[in-house]
């Protein structure tokens, strides 16, 4: 279906997308290129889930949360300006799933999060995961049971020395630098 204005899943609630794929109006919520300011084709509000949800192309601005989210069985066909955007602090998790065909970022971090990515498939990006330039705040990634292909400068990027990225049971090749400035890294079974 063609979304025109952002679908968003209010505080505690589930939207279950039964499998159906989701594509931005190019108009009015995104083009998917790389011009920042895009909709999200998805704002899920503190507490809410979504899940079996296929973004397809455009997926403009992706999904933003805002405070905790689950994100289940997501699959992003090609990622737009960026996949998903924490936006609020909060536990954010994506389990199951895949996205690909990123020009620049896959998951994009602005507030401080705990950002859990279990059982994903994530290929062909720039980075998979970028806490935004320039800020210092603390952050903690946990990957676990994914497989990770085809990024062209990192797994992680951050310019805070607090931040942590924990990986676990987790295959990965051509990911670049894996760890751009991440000054804690804990890894085990990859
Ligand atoms: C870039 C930009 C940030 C923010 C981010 C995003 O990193 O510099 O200000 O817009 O993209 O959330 O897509
Ligand atoms: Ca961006
Ligand atoms: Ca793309
Ligand atoms: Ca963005």
């Amino acid at each position: 279906m063609v979304v025109n204005s952002t679908i968003v899943v209010e505080a505690g609630e589930v939207f279950d997308g039964a499998g159906n794929r989701y594509v931005a109006n190019p108009e009015t919520v995104g083009d998917g290129s790389q011009k920042e300011n895009q909709k999200s084709v998805f704002r899920l509000q503190d507490g809410a889930t979504l899940k079996n949800v296929v973004l397809g192309a455009p997926a403009a601005d992706g999904v933003h949360a805002y405070g905790d989210a689950l994100i289940e069985n997501v699959v992003w066909e090609d990622i737009g300006e960026d996949a998903m955007t924490i936006k609020e602090e909060g536990h954010v998790v994506i389990r199951g799933g895949s996205a690909q065909h990123g020009s620049d970022k896959m998951f994009q971090i602005n507030a401080p999060a705990k950002l859990d990515i279990i059982n994903f498939t994530a290929r062909d990006a720039g980075k998979m995961i970028r806490q935004v330039g320039g800020s210092t705040f603390h952050t903690e990634v946990y990957i676990e049971g994914s497989v990770i292909t085809n990024m062209n400068e990192a797994i992680f990027r951050t310019d805070s020395q607090t931040s942590k990225v924990t990986m676990v049971n987790t295959r990965y090749s051509n990911v670049g630098e894996k760890w751009y400035n991440v000054e804690h890294v804990s890894e085990s079974g990859n």
